[in-house]
């Protein structure tokens, strides 16, 4: 009897569980990932360089090294106004050239007299990498450091041993004495007095890693940010963060195509930052101006509309201020790009899509790609469809124009689309092109109105992954100005 009840207890205890179905495991991924730290590195879009030295009182790119220390006096030097102008642009990284190739130290280094130690900045008493990192800090932005390898002061340079030293001394005290460093610029160029001398990369790496466990290292073959391969701010328009690290040598030529658009066959991950500078040159000068705001933009869908981070330098000049005029500048181009991607038209309309992994409950629906978070995304049946995988977004209005289409692969699994073609109403190619990745812009020809745009994918390294699909109107594309006088 005791038996009977217990298994009538057991039948009604398995009758009263709600049927609900269990979401998905997500699919797996398809190596190379990024490291928590790259991927850090990547949602911050824009970061910011400043180029500030000897060269800023000579008028010149390049010094020679043989400067005296005691014309470097920025009279009204005030970080905090650099870091403001960070802070207008929205970036929460930047960095500074503690050291450039003519030697001379924005910090007091202990190993050498060609430093603020010994220029009139607060009696010998200045530090301007303490006072950069104590202000970005207190804003809540993070920090990184350029010390060239390239010193056309040290006497020591062109030896190979005493050299290695002193440079590894100076990036201990970079290293070690200010904090967080969030990343290291390390470039490749070379004194031809020290042909023959190597710079020690591999002794370098290994003590930056030792010493900050999260940063990120960038040089021409990274380990962990690679270079672009040009200083236009233009990344290629098939980008991959993939590349192979063995065919990469630090200061090669021949390789900048190859960083342009990196390796879908590539093993490591090795995302590209685009350097550019507001001003022609790097160096603040007299003469040059701020680029125009309708080339930032350029700049801009160039570099994070083709998976990479914008790294804008902003020279502060010889007073040791960012000048207005760059200041204007910044605010231009903030408030154009709030202008452009402020309203997006897609977001919280219907999506259909080729298949959903899971099925419906399963978590990867097609509406995660209008739902404003990045964390969720769609991603279909692991089985190709004939002509590939496809997303639709519908029941949109033909009189909202737009004529930006933006796509976001969830790249925490890898980088997969190979090729991809934006269609509206079903047949008319607005779009098309080869690689994705954390996001990828596409400005059109003309402003569509549209009530479908579809995304498709014939080709990806497994099933893509799409966090976000926009649709916004920019009006700066410079055929729009054009047409409207
Ligand atoms: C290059 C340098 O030679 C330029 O002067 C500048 O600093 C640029 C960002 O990197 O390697």
């Amino acid at each position: 009897m005791r038996k009977l009840m217990l298994l009538f207890l057991a039948i009604l205890l398995y009758q009263s569980k709600p049927s609900i179905s269990k979401p998905s495991p997500p699919p797996l991924p398809v190596l190379p990932v990024p490291s928590s730290s790259q991927l850090k590195w990547q949602r911050r879009e824009i970061i910011m360089f400043y180029h500030f030295g000897i060269n800023t009182f000579t008028d010149s790119e390049w010094g020679t090294g043989h400067e005296r220390p005691s014309i470097f006096n920025p009279t009204a030097l005030n970080t905090t106004q650099w870091i403001s102008a960070a802070a207008s642009l929205g970036v929460s990284l930047v960095i500074l050239t503690a050291k450039h190739h003519d030697g001379f130290c924005l910090w007091p280094s202990r190993y050498t007299h060609h430093s603020v130690a010994f220029s009139p900045l607060q009696g010998g008493k200045g530090d301007v990498v303490r006072d950069f990192v104590a202000v970005a800090r207190a804003r809540g932005i993070d920090v990184g450091l350029y010390l060239s390898p390239w010193d056309r002061h040290e006497k020591s340079y062109g030896l190979n041993v005493p050299y290695n030293e002193y440079y590894l001394g100076q990036l201990y005290e970079l290293l070690g004495n200010y904090g967080s460093i969030s990343e290291i610029w390390f470039d490749g160029a070379k004194g031809a007095n020290a042909t023959n001398m190597t710079y020690y990369f591999k002794d370098w790496f290994g003590m930056t890693k030792q010493m900050q466990g999260s940063i990120n290292i960038f040089s021409d073959a990274g380990p962990d940010l690679r270079w672009v391969g040009d200083e236009k701010g233009a990344a290629g328009e098939t980008c991959w963060s993939p590349i192979n690290r063995t065919r990469l040598r630090i200061g090669d030529a021949s390789l900048e195509s190859y960083l342009n658009t990196g390796d879908p066959k590539g093993t490591d991950w090795i995302p590209p930052e685009c350097d550019v500078s507001l001003r022609p040159g790097w160096f603040w000068h007299a003469a040059e101006k701020p680029k125009p705001l309708n080339q930032l933009i350029d700049i801009y869908f160039k570099s994070v509309g083709r998976n990479c981070v914008l790294l804008l330098n902003v020279p502060p000049n010889t007073t040791g201020l960012v000048s207005n005029s760059d200041i204007n500048r910044l605010h231009q181009f903030r408030s154009a790009i709030d202008q452009i991607f402020n309203i997006d038209l897609a977001r919280n309309r219907t999506v259909k899509a080729s298949s959903e992994w899971g099925g419906e409950h399963g978590g990867f629906t097609a509406g995660n790609v209008v739902d404003g978070d990045e964390e969720t995304y769609w991603t279909p049946e692991e089985e190709e469809k004939e002509g590939g995988y496809w997303i639709e977004l519908r029941g949109l209005n033909r009189t909202d124009k737009f004529n930006v289409v933006r796509i976001q692969e969830m790249i925490t699994m890898g980088q997969r689309i190979r090729r991809h073609e934006i269609y509206v109403d079903g047949k008319v190619v607005v779009g098309n092109g080869t690689t994705v990745g954390y996001k990828r812009l596409h400005r059109l020809e003309r402003p569509v109105g549209a009530k479908k745009v579809r995304i498709w994918i014939p080709e990806s390294r497994g099933p893509p992954l799409i966090s976000a699909v926009g649709l916004h109107f920019d009006p700066f594309k410079p055929w729009i100005s054009t047409n409207a006088m």
